[in-house]
């Protein structure tokens, strides 16, 4: 079948050049960067990264939205967005990346890089005590799909590892807690806290001083940790350098920020204990994701149910 014939693809990317996403698509479908016009109805599906408001209010046949990240907070800050299902990523390669950052960041916070680093500037000969990972208890903050993935990343180690969720769930060798009521519980037992929670209603702002200050106080790190990969406004970034700076957390790993790109004039660039890389735990890759998207529309055409379709009233 020639790729004019089947269902064209609106592409509506924001902050980077979606030109690899575009030959890739290209391969087997026809793409489409702006539609004109704005009711174009041969378009039946559309690859999206922060698209522009209203984009898709206007196309009479979209069937299918696809999210080029796990998370679709992007997708559904639209409050024109036309009510088709929405897919989001779950593909080994993004999974892969995001063990591997949690890995590193872990393991960086528990061998106390941040204070081997000043030491090395200062040319600081020093041999700090060192606790076994055995000794350290990793809280996963959002135990879905990446976070189960950092935590069998993270057990082999010998790491405790607890994890939070919304519902209940389980996982062999690991002490979950779900729910509000199990949030204080699972701070209180957590060292290092990972955050791997999308952004919805519920989850905005969660990581602020107040929660920071629930940590568990008299650990073997001699302070908590905080990463955050899920998404920079679980966070509130004022709070977190307050937290910082009162001796409530001993140092942070952030990837994601309120504002991206962070401003220059933040000072968590020059915090001595923030470590940021930028939105690039798992980068969402073309060349491994667009050819599963192409996959599902195939397979959607032929009738076979969606995967990894979003639950709108959840947000996730
Ligand atoms: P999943 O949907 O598989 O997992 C989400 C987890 O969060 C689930 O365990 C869910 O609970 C839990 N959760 C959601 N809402 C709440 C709540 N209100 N209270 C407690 N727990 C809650 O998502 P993924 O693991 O695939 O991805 C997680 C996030 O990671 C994405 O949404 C995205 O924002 C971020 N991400 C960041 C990247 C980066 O490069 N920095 C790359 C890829 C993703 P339950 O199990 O009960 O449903
Ligand atoms: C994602 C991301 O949601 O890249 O996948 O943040």
């Amino acid at each position: 079948m020639s790729a004019t014939a089947r269902g064209r693809v609106l592409l509506s990317v924001t902050g980077f050049n979606p030109h690899r996403w575009y030959e890739l698509l290209s391969k087997e479908r026809e793409v489409v960067l702006e539609p004109e016009p704005l009711d174009d109805p041969s378009i039946e599906y559309a690859v999206l990264w922060k698209q522009k408001r209203g984009i898709l209010s206007k196309l009479p046949n979209l069937k299918v939205i696809f999210s080029i990240g796990a998370g679709v907070d992007h997708i559904l800050a639209d409050d024109l967005l036309p009510d088709v299902p929405i897919v989001r990523v779950v593909a080994d390669n993004l999974s892969e990346h995001m063990r591997e950052y949690i890995a590193w960041r872990v393991l960086d916070h528990h061998r106390q890089s941040m204070l081997y680093r000043s030491q090395q500037r200062q040319k600081i000969w020093h041999d700090a005590r060192q606790v076994l990972a055995k000794e350290v208890a990793v809280g996963i903050m959002g135990f879905g799909h990446l976070g189960r993935q950092a935590a069998e990343m993270l057990l082999p180690f010998g790491f405790r590892i607890n994890g939070w969720s919304r519902r209940p769930q389980e996982m062999a060798g690991i002490s979950c807690y779900s729910g509000e009521e199990g949030l204080t519980p699972f701070l209180n037992a957590t060292d290092i806290l990972v955050v791997l929670l999308p952004l919805t209603p519920q989850t905005d702002g969660i990581v602020n001083r107040s929660l920071l200050s629930k940590l568990r106080k008299d650990g073997p790190l001699g302070g908590p940790c905080l990463i955050n990969a899920g998404r920079g406004r679980l966070q509130r970034d004022d709070e977190i350098l307050k937290a910082l700076d009162e001796g409530i957390l001993k140092e942070a790993s952030l990837d994601v920020f309120e504002q991206e790109p962070l401003a220059r004039t933040s000072p968590l660039w020059n915090h001595p204990r923030v470590f940021i890389t930028p939105h690039a735990a798992a980068t969402s890759y073309a060349e491994h994701l667009a050819g599963p998207m192409l996959t599902q529309m195939d397979a959607f055409e032929r009738g076979e149910p969606l995967r990894n379709v979003v639950d709108r009233a959840t947000g996730y």
